[in-house]
């Protein structure tokens, strides 16, 4: 069975001859106008970007390679006793839309595995970071930090052909997510203390090596959590701010290090990845302020209260998503069936119960119901990751999946430096004077 670079180098011809073909047949064909208020309103709807990997549907959510999330729960290999997808799996669906075999996942693990370990000048840029940096911040410093050893820069500057570009872009891609988990454990025991991370087991899968690194290896639910975590987390098409800012600096051949350094910092934002942080720290607010087990209308009144306080329901709302996210869904599924008790997962679905009604009442956001973000600290909480500012990180370890998988194959397409047209108001006025 052929590995992963050897499956990607057999696929690649048929593809570039694919776009080709696409290209002639339909490039000159338009999707029809563009509203002014599309430039103004943060290009929602404006088709922009082409990014096979993985596709979002307004009502249905996310497909991977045309998968939905209960298709690659079941289609996915698991880790032995497992019952939750392994993220290795997405990754070689993300590149090749090929469901891999165990022995293709096991390989990869072991892959990762032998590149986990990260530069001692990097552990030192980590432990020399104030405990009060937002862990985000010292992911991202560690992560652009990363590039001292790319492969891709490397080859860029002995002049590698283009025809070329992808296979180094693919060793930096491994080696970017084989690297994350121990800078995210490092971040996280440096920040919350722990002690010594220990070392990587080449014997295990990515996600039980992150949940050992942060210290909770011995909780196997734990780790299916973050199976499951890692590979609803990876992808959400092309345009969200960490995939398309990770695509756009890496049209400028920064390398997968540069691009996916610039994700996490678009991921660090409260209406985007963290959300998740702000979610719980809403829950625990709302907690503090109105107590546990609160009635439906103080909890309604909660939600008013943050709402007319001119900010935000956090983990509710979404730019192109008009229904439950199925990320929420697969989240809610995974607590029905390990925490269907807990107080906190009580209180997320209370919530559920009441926002949507409050947001359509409001009447301004055009998705009432709930995103990934809503249900994911819950679960972290639950098996003692309480730590709040960490929630984003591990979404950081998840969008490396699609970001690298999606470098990879802008390199193998030959995609093109990214330079959209801005416009001033003055020229739009003139444009539209009379018509
Ligand atoms: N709470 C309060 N108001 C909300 C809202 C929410 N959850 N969601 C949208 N709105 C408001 C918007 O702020 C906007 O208000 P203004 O007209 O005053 O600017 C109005 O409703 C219309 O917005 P929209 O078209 O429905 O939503 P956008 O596409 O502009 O924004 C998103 C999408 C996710 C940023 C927004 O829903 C939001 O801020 N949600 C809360 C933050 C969040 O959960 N983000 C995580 C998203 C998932 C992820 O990337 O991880």
């Amino acid at each position: 069975a052929p590995t992963l670079k050897e499956r990607l180098a057999e696929l690649i011809p048929a593809e570039i001859e694919n776009v080709k073909a696409t290209r002639a047949a339909h490039g000159k064909k338009s999707f029809g106008p563009v509203l002014v208020d599309q430039l103004y309103g943060g290009m929602r709807g404006l088709p922009a970007l082409i990014w096979d990997g993985s596709v979002l549907d307004a009502e249905e959510g996310i497909r991977f390679r045309g998968k939905s999330i209960p298709e690659i729960q079941a289609a996915l290999p698991k880790a032995p006793g497992g019952s939750e997808p392994l993220p290795e799996g997405l990754f070689w669906l993300l590149l090749t839309g090929e469901v891999p075999t165990q022995e293709q996942v096991a390989a990869l693990s072991k892959d990762w595995a032998a590149r986990a370990s990260i530069p001692s000048f990097v552990e030192e840029i980590l432990d020399r970071c104030p405990p009060t940096l937002h862990p985000m911040s010292q992911f991202s410093l560690a992560v652009t930090a990363l590039n001292h050893d790319s492969a891709f820069a490397k080859a860029y500057q002995q002049g590698v052909s283009k025809k070329e570009y992808w296979q180094p872009t693919f060793e930096d891609a491994m080696d970017l997510i084989a690297k994350l988990p121990n800078i995210a454990g490092r971040i996280y025991r440096n920040v919350y203390g722990g002690g010594k991370l220990p070392a990587i087991d080449a014997e295990k899968d990515y996600s039980y090596n992150l949940a050992n690194l942060l210290g909770f290896a011995d909780k196997p639910d734990f780790v299916e959590l973050l199976r499951l975590y890692i590979t609803i987390h990876s992808d959400h098409e092309g345009g969200n701010v960490s995939a398309h800012t990770g695509k756009l600096v890496g049209s400028a051949l920064s390398d997968p290090f540069l691009a996916f350094g610039a994700s996490l910092n678009g991921l660090a934002g409260p209406l985007h990845g963290l959300a998740n942080q702000e979610v719980l720290i809403w829950l625990r607010k709302m907690q503090s302020k109105i107590g546990e087990n609160a009635s439906d209308d103080a909890v309604r009144e909660y939600v008013w209260s943050t709402l007319k306080g001119g900010q935000v329901v956090p983990g509710y709302g979404h730019a192109v998503l008009r229904k439950t996210d199925p990320r929420y869904t697969a989240q809610r599924e995974f607590a029905l069936k390990h925490l269907p008790n807990d107080s906190l997962f009580k209180l997320v679905n209370q919530v559920y119960n009441i926002v949507p009604n409050v947001l359509l009442e409001a009447g301004k956001a055009k998705n009432p119901w709930p995103n990934v973000d809503a249900h994911s600290g819950v679960l972290l909480t639950y098996y003692g990751l309480d730590q709040m500012n960490f929630y984003t990180v591990l979404f950081g370890v998840s969008r490396a999946f699609g970001v690298a998988a999606q470098l990879v194959w802008d390199r193998a397409l030959g995609a093109p430096l990214e330079r959209p047209k801005s416009y001033s108001t003055e020229a739009i006025k003139k444009i539209f004077e009379n018509k």
